[in-house]
């Protein structure tokens, strides 16, 4: 793929065209770890103040017109909610994105929700999965996008496979009541808050799960929620193979679920992933992706992070997509390692930074969304209308 200057110009600006990320809710509220929390004057502390950060983030970026709720946090009273949440769509030009049940955080669900021993327990958890399915489609919103807390914390003290089964009792029920538009992501994660076993702990898991499940099941891939030496490109890759990709979590870690910026310490590896999806859809693979961040700050402003978090992810992938794909496979198929390793690694040192500012020029948008956020003034503005409160709110555990 040799391109002259102006048609790889047409096909940065393409692959920047097609690329939106949802931002989380609960990410522009004051969250932090389970030793505290460092409160912000900035923290969106409503629903509205929510839809008015995320409003903030797409007018800069241009790439972010959802935002994922959290049904507990967002919207107490359930489908009740959903005429506010509508008004707030249509004021704010942000939609409502994926609907996050809350399997979490109630004092009923110590041993379990889905998987809980009790019978009572597990229906309780399933009505507000149900609650969930109707909130999405009341708001038009595609993915219901379920992670679960379950597992346990010492050998011997659970039946780890009647566990198996009520889960899948639970997410056939749930498949049920989809609307055909519907999807149901299956998210997984090997520990925290259980420690000895998850019952959904990795892609294996959760790929059963949703095959078994029915077809509008697939994975949720967080990138936070592996062990350090675990090969994500590769889980990402056998999940396009098999049609089971239905989207991501985007976020970085260093430790465990750590939460920190996308590409902030493995700026590589968002790379790698990236490509695997481009290559994908170059070789013909049908690829229906939800992009989205799952991060909460304690340390950085909510919308600065949100907002590097954006030009993180397109230059990332952008820089993907520019992989010469033609001439890699050429080079994978002669095994010449260090020619195809130098052609893939160049194209992840290629500054692509001058083309993301031309695609923004060209859309309208400030050339520099971090610096426009600076010299905006609407962090000043909410730090003046939200910054006389003075207690944390604990929406995040
Ligand atoms: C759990 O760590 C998780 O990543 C799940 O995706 C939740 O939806 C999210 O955090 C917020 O609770
Ligand atoms: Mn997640």
């Amino acid at each position: 793929m040799t391109l002259s200057d102006s048609a790889l110009r047409d096909f940065a600006f393409k692959a920047l065209d097609s690329f939106q990320i949802e931002i989380p809710s609960w990410g522009f509220a004051n969250t932090g770890t389970r030793f505290g929390k460092f409160v912000q004057a900035a923290a969106a502390r409503t629903i509205e103040e929510k839809f008015s950060d995320a409003a903030e983030v797409n007018r800069l970026t241009g790439a972010t017109p959802t935002m994922a709720l959290h049904v507990l946090w967002d919207l107490p009273k359930g489908v009740k909610d959903v005429s506010e949440v509508r008004a707030l769509e249509r004021r704010f030009g942000i939609r409502a994105g994926s609907i996050n049940p809350n399997l979490f955080q109630d004092q009923e669900y110590k041993y379990g929700s889905l998987c809980n021993p009790s019978a009572e327990i597990r229906d309780r958890a399933l009505d507000h999965m149900f609650a969930s399915i109707e909130i999405g489609k009341a708001l038009g919103s595609r993915d219901v996008s379920l992670w679960l807390a379950d597992g346990s914390n010492y050998p011997g003290t659970q039946s780890i496979r009647k566990r198996i089964g009520w889960l899948e009792d639970a997410l056939r029920a749930c498949h049920d009541r989809l609307a055909p538009e519907q999807r149901l992501l299956v998210e997984y994660k090997p520990f925290e808050p259980a420690f000895y076993h998850t019952d959904i702990a990795d892609w294996g898991m959760s790929s059963h799960l949703s095959r078994m499940t029915g077809p509008q099941a697939c994975v949720l891939v967080d990138t936070g929620h592996h062990y350090s030496a675990q090969n994500i490109e590769q889980i990402v890759a056998w999940l396009l193979h098999t049609g089971l990709l239905g989207g991501f979590h985007f976020n970085d870690r260093r430790y465990a679920d750590d939460d920190l910026t996308l590409g902030s310490i493995d700026p590589y590896q968002v790379f790698r992933i990236f490509h695997e999806i481009h290559s994908a859809a170059g070789d013909g693979l049908e690829i229906d992706v939800a992009y989205m961040i799952d991060q909460s700050h304690n340390l950085k402003g909510k919308i600065e992070a949100m907002v590097q978090t954006v030009v993180t992810a397109q230059e990332l992938y952008l820089k993907a997509a520019l992989v010469d794909r033609e001439r890699l496979a050429e080079l994978q198929q002669a095994c010449d390692l260090v020619a195809a390793e130098e052609l893939y690694r160049g194209a992840f040192w290629r500054d692509v930074r001058p083309f993301t500012r031309a695609w923004r020029e060209a859309r309208g948008l400030p050339a520099d969304p971090l610096e426009a956020l600076r010299t905006g003034g609407y962090v000043e503005r909410i730090v003046r209308e939200r910054g006389s409160r003075v207690s944390a709110v604990s929406s995040y555990a």
